[in-house]
């Protein structure tokens, strides 16, 4: 798994030929891995999205996580899935889940990464580390907080929320897997050069 470069979806006003657009160039320009998040939309339209979106990473060989539903993740063989606070308890996901898919967790303190390391998470995003524009229930993690969750777990760490590509270098020196971004992507004048900045960046500061 290559978390460098994790794209979080977000459709905002977009058409869905637009929003599928979008994830496709950035696939092309080089994000990692694609994280399909929606959050007012009934099952069937998650599965029908989840379902298209799946077809252009299959083309570009990138896992696809789906945020919160596992059913989601199961019924189109998604590669895994994203849990926070509000879902089933990791221990049970993993259960649900089985061995093969990737288990994806939200963790605001080191306590919280063990715990969600313990109980089967094969990575774990952290975040706000900024304040976000993102429509997302969640609080600030401060940067001392996101070093000391790096220090104390063994799985990937990727941070999120607010991350911009001027903000790449304030995370210069961290043990992270990788960072993941909503709107730095899905609204970027031109994706395709977003992109490849970003993974310019990212190596020019050790990720
Ligand atoms: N979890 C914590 S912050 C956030 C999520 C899903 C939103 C990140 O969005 P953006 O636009 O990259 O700040």
């Amino acid at each position: 798994m290559n978390y460098q470069l994790y794209l979080v979806t977000n459709r905002y006003h977009f058409s869905d030929d637009q929003f599928l657009n979008k994830i496709d160039q950035a696939c092309a320009a080089g994000v990692t891995l694609v994280q399909l998040r929606e959050k007012e939309v009934t099952t069937r339209r998650y599965y029908e999205l989840a379902r298209k979106v799946k077809i252009i990473t299959d083309y570009y060989h990138l896992p696809l996580i789906i945020d919160d539903r596992i059913d989601i993740c199961q019924a189109i063989d998604a590669a895994g899935v994203h849990i926070g606070d509000a879902e089933l308890p990791v221990t049970i996901a993993r259960r649900i889940l089985g061995t093969h898919k990737i288990l994806g967790v939200s963790a605001k303190t080191p306590a919280a990464a063990q715990a969600a390391m313990r109980a089967g998470a094969d990575y774990l995003g952290v975040g706000a580390i900024y304040p976000t524009t993102t429509k997302v229930i969640t609080q600030l993690t401060s940067i001392d907080t996101l070093i000391a969750i790096t220090n104390t777990v063994t799985i990937p760490v990727v941070a999120i929320g607010g991350i911009t590509d001027q903000r790449l270098v304030d995370l210069n020196g961290i043990k992270l897997a990788g960072v993941a971004m909503i709107s730095e992507i899905m609204q970027a004048e031109n994706i395709t050069a977003k992109v490849k900045t970003l993974k310019r960046h990212l190596k020019e500061v050790g990720h």
